[in-house]
This record gives structure tokens, C-alpha cells and sequence, in this order.
């Protein structure tokens, strides 16, 4: 790899050598290195990412969106005399690329921000408030950003009608011959279809806006700074597209407020901490409350409901047709990670009224 790392590194401009690298376990798509290089200034540090294009058909295309976005932030971000490190900035070749494309590969190189960490799991309020707010804040940032600028990296991404209909599809295809074994799984999902279909006919009859919205809001794609727990950079923008603020809010939800990992095989573990749940809330409304509709504050908690089925039956259907999209450490890891979040679907969704309180009572909207 370090010889990869050399050469990658003279293709992006950068001057000097590499010291060493420890492989980036976040993330269930692309494969990520966090690399020191010594240089004539000293030590500096980057990501090197080899982008999924089994996942991303069109890596351009990612590459082209994330530099409209982080140019169109960073130039906010300076006219309010702001820090430039709250958005990610790539490294670009000598053609003036953001990356580099070869036989065995799709590279990207960014800065690493300094003296940031990344949490996977949070039972700290403060941090949770502040996460909240840095993508609720992205969402803000972005409510100017002309939309149809942007290519649909992967389409249909939240759409949840028709991750449905696939994993449906599939389930009577059953081409690797494991559908037996997840008759239970497949009858609940039948059985919560209309309710997890309910944003699509709110986008359908246009009584619910699509904005600019970051698609992947776990809390493990923000940058906190290691010293006060504040959140300093939203990062992963592969799937910046159209959406819903209730999928940026019920994505981060089902992520952050679960207290189990997404992939726990022991279900008792997993619970819906309802203090999470509003520290989280507290921060995204504190940044978005004023400019949202109310349609779509009454849509936030079913967006965490349908997020997490969603993501359900996203693993699932990997299950079924052979572990080809997510990255997975064991043989039936897609199965147990689909068996997790099916089960935090049914504690949200004896959640709602609570999660509904809870908003109406930060936004005084009556529900
Ligand atoms: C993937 O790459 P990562 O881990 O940030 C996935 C998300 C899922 C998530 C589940 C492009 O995100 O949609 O919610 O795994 N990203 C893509 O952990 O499919
Ligand atoms: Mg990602």
C-alpha cells in the first residue's frame, strides 16, 4: 500500500514522504486510509479514499457535486468570516482533477482536519446537541443551492416505495437461495409497507419540499473537535442530493439514539434513548426549526420510522442476493444487521407519539 500511497500522492501535488497509515473502519462502502506524510513543514495528514464504484456507478459525477457544495459553503463560510475547516477540501491533480482514475481504482485525496475524532457511538448530550446542529446547519447552508445542479449519484436512494419493491422482487427471484430463512423478516416489512410508503405519497401530491439534504447522516460522518466536543465538520457528501429534512433527521436518529450498534446481534441491548433523541432534535431545530414547514416537522419522527426500515430492508435485500453492496466482516452479517434494525423499527414505532411531543414541544407546532 505505501507504494500505492507514493504514487497517489504525486499525482494530488503532494510534497513529501509517506510516514505511515492505519486503515479508516468507519464506513460500509468505501475503503478510507488515514496517511501521514512527512514534508518539508513537518507532518500533515490526509484521507485517502478508493471510492465503492460498484455502488457509484458515476464517481465523477460524486466528485463534480462535492466540489459545487464545498465551494459553494466555504464561500459562505468566508463571507461570514468564518473557518474554512467546517467544510471538507479535496487535494487535485495537476489536470486540476479532484481525482484520480485508474484500472484498479477511483482515489480521492482531503485534508485531514485536525484534532478532530469521530464518534460511532454517543451517549453524551452535548455532542449529540451539537451534531444535530452541524447538519441541520449543512441543510441551511445548502437551502440556496440551485438543486437541479446536482446529478442523483445514486437514484432512488431514499426512495423507500421502491427499495421495497427490489427487496420484494428479490424475495420471489431468491437467487441465492435464502429466502426461507427470512419469511419473518419479509412478512414484517410487508406488514409496515403503507406506513414506510407514506413520505412517497407526501412527495407525490407535492405537499412535502425536497431540499438539498446530505442522505447519510450518521453521527460517524461528523468531525468533532477532540477538545470541546463540538461538532466541526459534516464530511461523507457522496450522497448530497434532493430529499427530505425527515431523512437527515431520522437517518441520525436511528444511528445516534439506538443504544446498540447497528449491527447488534443481541436485540435486548437495542433501545430508543429518548434523551438522545432530544438532544439531537434540540440542535437540528435550533439550526433548520425557523425555516421548516410544518408538514415537515409532523414528518420527523416518521422519518426515523421510515429511515430505519428502510435501512432494513436495504440489508436484507444485500442478504438475499449475495452481500454485493455493504462491506461485511462475516458470513450473515447483512442478515443480523437487517434483523437489528427491523427490530429498532418496531421500538420507534411505538415511539412515535412520545417523538412527536417531544418536537411539538421544541417547535410549539400542534400536532
Ligand atoms: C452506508 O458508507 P457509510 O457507512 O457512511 C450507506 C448508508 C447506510 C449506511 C449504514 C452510499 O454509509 O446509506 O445508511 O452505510 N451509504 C451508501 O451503515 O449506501
Ligand atoms: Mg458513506
Amino acid at each position: 500500500m505505501q507504494q500505492k500511497f507514493s504514487e497517489i500522492a504525486e499525482i494530488f501535488c503532494l510534497s513529501g514522504d509517506i510516514k505511515d497509515y492505519t486503515v479508516i473502519s468507519n464506513g460500509n462502502i468505501n475503503q478510507s486510509y488515514d496517511v501521514t506524510m512527512v514534508t518539508e513543514e513537518g507532518e500533515r495528514r490526509f484521507v485517502f479514499q478508493k471510492l465503492n464504484i460498484f455502488v457509484f456507478k458515476s464517481p465523477k459525477r460524486i466528485m463534480k457535486n462535492i466540489e459545487k457544495i464545498t465551494t459553494h459553503i466555504a464561500d459562505k463560510l468566508e463571507a461570514e468570516g468564518k473557518s474554512r475547516d467546517g467544510v471538507m477540501h479535496f487535494a487535485h491533480t495537476v489536470a486540476g482533477k479532484n481525482y484520480y482514475m485508474e484500472d484498479q481504482g477511483f482515489w480521492r485525496v482531503s485534508e485531514y482536519v485536525p484534532n478532530t475524532v469521530t464518534h460511532n457511538a454517543c451517549s453524551d448530550l452535548f455532542v449529540l446537541r451539537s451534531a444535530g446542529e452541524a447538519f441541520g446547519t449543512f441543510q441551511t447552508m445548502l437551502s440556496d443551492f440551485d438543486a437541479t445542479s446536482l446529478y442523483e449519484t445514486i437514484p432512488g436512494f431514499h426512495d423507500t416505495r421502491s427499495r421495497i419493491a427490489v427487496l420484494l422482487r428479490h424475495v420471489n427471484e431468491d437467487p441465492c437461495g435464502r429466502v426461507d430463512e427470512v419469511e419473518p423478516e419479509i412478512a414484517r416489512i410487508r406488514a409496515y409497507r403503507s406506513l414506510a410508503c407514506r413520505l412517497n405519497e407526501l412527495i407525490d401530491s407535492r405537499e412535502i419540499p425536497l431540499r438539498v439534504t446530505h442522505n447519510d447522516t450518521k453521527i460517524n460522518n461528523v468531525l468533532f473537535d477532540k477538545d470541546t466536543g463540538e461538532a466541526k465538520t459534516v464530511i461523507d457528501l457522496d450522497t448530497v442530493m434532493p430529499g427530505l429534512v425527515a431523512y437527515d433527521f431520522g437517518d441520525a436518529i436511528r444511528f445516534a439514539a439506538n443504544t446498540a450498534a447497528e449491527d447488534e446481534k443481541d436485540l435486548s441491548l437495542v433501545s430508543l434513548d429518548m434523551d438522545r433523541f432530544r438532544a439531537f432534535a434540540e440542535g437540528f431545530l435550533s439550526a433548520l426549526g425557523s425555516t421548516l414547514t410544518p408538514i415537515e416537522i409532523k414528518t420527523l419522527s416518521l422519518g426515523v420510522f421510515t429511515m430505519t426500515l428502510e435501512l432494513a430492508v436495504r440489508f436484507l435485500d444485500d442478504y438475499i442476493t449475495g452481500d454485493q453492496y455493504f462491506k461485511t466482516l462475516y458470513r450473515g452479517h447483512n442478515l443480523v444487521r437487517a434483523r437489528c434494525q427491523l427490530h429498532l423499527a418496531d421500538i420507534v414505532y411505538e415511539h412515535l407519539g412520545e417523538m412527536n411531543k417531544i418536537i411539538a414541544d421544541l417547535t410549539h407546532v400542534n400536532f
